[in-house]
């Protein structure tokens, strides 16, 4: 009987620890479009050290991504249409400059800022 109550209470402690763990390990999910020329949201707040899967759509008629530079962060380039995913965990508190790499994108004012708090 003793032991029957300790594996079900140790089943239950794994149970739980898998819980807390999934739910502390499940990014933040932060929608950016980008179009010609410019991101939606400009700015963005993250939180230091919570992970966070950032999801680009491209609504403009041309090619687009996004690098968040410092952070060493960059999607693909991306069609008209298509949506790109990259996850990563922001360390560090600072304000982070945010551009569009294909060329001239940056110029035409495709940038923004990073707030991480
Ligand atoms: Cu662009």
């Amino acid at each position: 009987m003793r032991t029957w109550t300790s594996l079900a209470l140790t089943v239950l402690a794994v149970a739980v620890a898998v819980g807390v763990g999934l739910a502390g390990a499940a990014p933040t999910v932060v929608k950016v479009i980008a179009k010609e020329f410019a991101f939606e949201p400009k700015e963005m707040k993250l939180k230091a050290g919570q992970p966070v899967k950032l999801v680009l759509e491209n609504k403009g008629v041309i090619e687009h991504d996004i690098v968040f530079d410092k952070l060493g962060v960059k999607t693909a380039t991306i069609q008209p249409g298509k949506t790109a995913e990259v996850t990563f965990t922001p360390k560090a508190k600072g304000r982070y400059a945010i551009y569009c790499s294909v060329p001239g994108h940056k110029e035409a004012g495709m940038t923004g800022t990073l707030v991480v708090e």
